[in-house]
């Protein structure tokens, strides 16, 4: 029945998604007059962007809105991703991509006077995230949305991304703030300014009788939500990912005003809007600080209130919950929801502990993403006291329970007690993040089988073996082929689709489709095809480097690409030591023998925490060695290493499909899968990597002889660490090319020498990522790589067969089994 007033005269108000050219140019110049108040005489390609967003905004918001209607009235059980980071990139291309209007974008745009990409060019990215945690989760939204998949993002809305890297000219790197809401409108979010909650923090929490709890006082601050619409591919589905942003409640905080206190209240209104000012920087280190922690509550508050709520509507007994909610953490930063959830089943909805935590522990789910200890989150216990006393009440009888339970299966264990407390005994205490969403969860799992095998035999061995092995399980990482092929590749995907001669719907939403490529490695036409669109990316990738930083790259050669965050597990030092023993080598040979070199292109990208200066040494290692190499007539037309700055989702989007080959080198059982392997496989780029993460499967997947492998294994990494520790040899002796190198940057070959000490003395003393056991066998495989690129064909034939068997990284596959195995939930059409 029609909700409200005269149907006929709202249906005729109604309209839908404009697909023709014609409507499109329409609603685009009524964009420009209205919603910008700008004309064809004042419009340049920002203005142009702008409409031209505003008007597929109109569109996604359609498809939106008939999505949470569906799911509102179908009630289906929904999933709900915690993320403190989305590293979104550009929504453009992208919804214009999926939405299926492109073309008709691209003609249309044309006839008004613009040109597509340079208007493409125009947007910002939305950088909410540090590397790959962040990139997976907005790959996950985009797959969830692909296959009509009732899931939810939630994350902050912080206005400021993850630092701009600036490199100085002695190869310093420089952070900047990233302002990217600073350009006014940002299109693509739909401010909710009546979804609001307040959410408390410090005060204090009295006991109550019943095992409840009144948790008054302290501070109150305002979450607000904004809503960032997720278009699937090819479907009306649109999925929500809803951004909390933090606000004062009123003003000022009426308590300390009402105490006298006036400095205070205004004090705490302004730290009230500080919690989502900005994204912190670091990946792999746990910083401990209390702004930190109130990000992570204030967003995991907010949230679940939101979700209770929704769960309120459809009016169901709380012993239900678990039926309509699903709660995935993405690793350990929203733990909190455990304990909140608690909070409010027990102290809100007045529920008995026990079922309370039934309901919890068959909700929530945890994913792990690393192993590595500095980047286990644990949280002092004076600072969760004193801002949040009613969530430690619960995290300590949470504890008892739980101890008294090890304590009857395991009797007279005290060590295992200690090492399976939710608390850390020292000065201070610290509570144990991973531990508490352990045992909050109802699966726990890693992201490549090799990492989550690591989860099970060391951080987590004791949980097994309390809680048996069917709690802890896999789901290797996946991304989405839209836009890690289709939008940053788009010649490859059309000579995909041609090839396979289905709708490109079709396969980009069942990668395993690939397959039927693999006949096609024989066909030298087929083959010639491939190669050239292998050469125009370079060439765009060339084009690129040129008009941002005036410098001219050599297109036919290999282009050998390591773009990640900077870390000495992900050791870009080993990358950089093995070029410049490249460089000494072509240095001592002759003319004739240079000849018979073939020519490459180094490049790096990547930005190091501020704080991590290790890291930045690297940076600056690579910026001078570049210089060098770079400027060396005898050799510069056979090596050259670029670094370039400010690495992004859309400038990954320009290296990765012009790469020959990709480096991914950490040491054995420290990269808990890794993505941008997959991305670069997809685009046809063959591997150089260890025994880690995913690289393992993707060389089963697409065969060993396609990967180039190098390094030692994970059960020899202890043993290696323990003689460096015990029976330490001299760099000299283990491994002359090494020590040969390392003299040569000591020397001053790139500088003065003094400076890059620091860096080498972790290779020199310790060498904890194992580069003196590995660098032989990493020359070893580059030479591999070296003779197999001289066989041109064969090499076609193993770039083809690469992408043809990477069917299984799809984040689709991923997040079926996540939805399948985990959460309970099917997909929901949007007729
Ligand atoms: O998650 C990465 C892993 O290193 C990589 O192997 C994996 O493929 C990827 C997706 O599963 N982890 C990662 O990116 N982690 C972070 O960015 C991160 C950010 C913040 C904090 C810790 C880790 N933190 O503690 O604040």
């Amino acid at each position: 029945k029609w909700p409200r007033g005269d149907e006929s005269v709202w249906k005729q108000g109604l309209r839908s998604v404009n697909t023709d050219v014609p409507s499109i140019t329409k609603s685009i110049v009524n964009h420009v007059q209205t919603s910008l108040a700008r004309q064809a005489y004042n419009l340049d390609d920002l203005g142009a962007y702008q409409a031209a967003a505003l008007s597929v905004r109109d569109d996604l918001i359609l498809n939106w809105n008939d999505t949470q209607i569906h799911y509102t009235q179908k009630t289906p059980k929904r999933a709900y991703y915690l993320s403190l980071e989305f590293l979104m990139g550009r929504t453009f291309d992208n919804a214009l991509l999926n939405l299926g209007l492109k073309d008709q974008y691209r003609e249309g745009i044309t006839k008004l006077g613009f040109n597509m990409e340079d208007l493409l060019e125009q947007e910002r990215d939305a950088a909410l995230g540090n590397g790959g945690l962040g990139r997976l989760a907005a790959c996950y939204l985009d797959s969830s949305a692909s296959q009509e998949l009732p899931v939810w993002g939630y994350g902050l809305r912080y206005q400021y991304g993850i630092f701009q890297q600036l490199i100085s000219p002695e190869g310093q790197q420089l952070e900047q703030p990233d302002p990217w809401l600073a350009g006014g409108e940002n299109p693509w979010e739909l401010p909710r300014l009546d979804v609001t909650y307040e959410v408390r923090f410090y005060g204090t929490a009295d006991r109550l009788p019943g095992g409840r709890a009144l948790w008054q006082g302290g501070q109150e601050v305002l979450a607000v939500a904004y809503d960032v619409m997720v278009p699937g591919c090819y479907t009306k589905n649109t999925n929500n990912l809803r951004l909390w942003e933090s606000k004062p409640k009123r003003g000022f905080d009426l308590n300390s005003f009402n105490a006298g206190d006036y400095e205070h209240a205004v004090e705490s209104s302004n730290s009230a809007a500080a919690i989502t000012s900005v994204l912190y920087p670091n990946d792999h280190t746990t910083f401990g600080k209390e702004l930190r922690l109130k990000q992570q509550y204030f967003w995991t508050a907010a949230s679940l209130a939101d979700i209770v709520r929704r769960f309120k509507n459809i009016a169901k007994p709380f012993s239900e919950f678990p039926d309509y909610v699903a709660i995935q953490l993405n690793d350990t930063h929203p733990t909190l929801a455990i304990p909140e959830l608690m909070r409010i089943l027990v102290d809100e909805e007045e529920i008995p502990w026990g079922k309370a935590w039934d309901i919890v522990t068959n909700t929530v789910f945890y994913t792990n993403h690393t192993v590595l200890p500095e980047a286990l989150e644990k949280w002092p216990v004076p600072l969760m006291e004193h801002l949040l006393p009613r969530h430690m009440q619960i995290i300590y009888d949470i504890n008892l329970s739980f101890l008294q339970a090890v304590e009857k299966k395991f009797p007279g264990d005290r060590d295992r007690l200690a090492r399976m407390s939710l608390i850390e005994e020292g000065f201070p205490k610290q509570v144990r993040m991973a531990h508490l969403a352990c045992i909050g969860s109802r699966k726990v799992n890693g992201v490549a089988e090799l990492h989550s095998e690591l989860v099970r035999t060391t951080i987590l061995k004791d949980f097994v073996e309390f809680e048996g092995l069917s709690k802890f399980s896999n789901v290797t990482n996946g991304i989405t082929p839209r836009r890690w092929l289709d939008q940053c590749n788009p010649e490859l995907s059309a000579l995909i689709t041609k090839t396979l001669k289905v709708d490109k719907s079709v396969w980009l939403k069942d990668l395993d489709r690939l397959k039927e490529l693999l006949p096609y490695a024989e066909d030298a036409a087929f083959r010639k095809e491939w190669a050239a669109i292998k050469q125009r990316n370079k060439e765009r990738l060339a084009h690129h480097v040129e008009t941002t930083l005036g410098l001219t790259v050599n297109t036919n050669a290999m282009f050998d690409v390591q773009i990640k965050r900077l870390h000495e597990y992900k050791r870009q030092t080993l990358n950089i030591l093995g070029v410049i023993h490249r460089y000494l080598k072509l240095k001592q040979m002759s003319a004739a023998e240079r000849k018979k070199v073939n020519p490459r292109v180094v490049f790096f990208a990547g930005k190091a925490a501020p704080g991590y200066y290790i890291a930045k040494l690297t940076i600056r290692l690579i910026v001078n060695a570049a210089r060098i190499i770079n400027a060396d007539p005898d050799t510069r037309d056979l090596l050259t290493v670029y670094f370039l700055p400010d690495y992004s989702v859309s400038l990954a989007e320009v290296l990765i499909p012009s790469s020959d080959i990709s480096q991914h080198i950490s040491t054995a059982g420290t990269e808990a899968s890794g993505t941008s392997n997959m991305k670069f496989c997809l685009n046809g780029g063959l591997l150089v990597g260890t025994v880690d993460g995913a690289n393992i499967e993707i060389a089963e997947a697409v065969g060993e002889n396609n990967v180039f492998f190098f390094g030692h294994l994970t059960p020899a990494v202890e043993d290696l660490r323990y003689q460096h520790m015990y029976r330490p040899v001299p760099v000299e002796e283990k491994c002359p090319a090494l020590a040969n190198v390392l003299d040569k940057i000591s020397s001053g070959m790139f500088g003065d020498g003094e400076v890059y000490e620091p860096l080498l003395n972790t290779i020199r003393q310790g060498d904890f990522y194992l580069l003196t056991d590995d660098f032989d066998s990493y020359i070893g495989a580059l030479d591999m790589v070296d003779k197999a690129y001289l066989d041109k064909e064969e090499w076609i034939k193993k770039s083809i067969r690469t992408t043809a068997n990477m069917g299984k990284f799809s984040s689709d596959r991923a997040i079926l089994e996540y939805a399948e195995s985990f959460w309970s939930i099917e997909p929901i059409k949007v007729p």
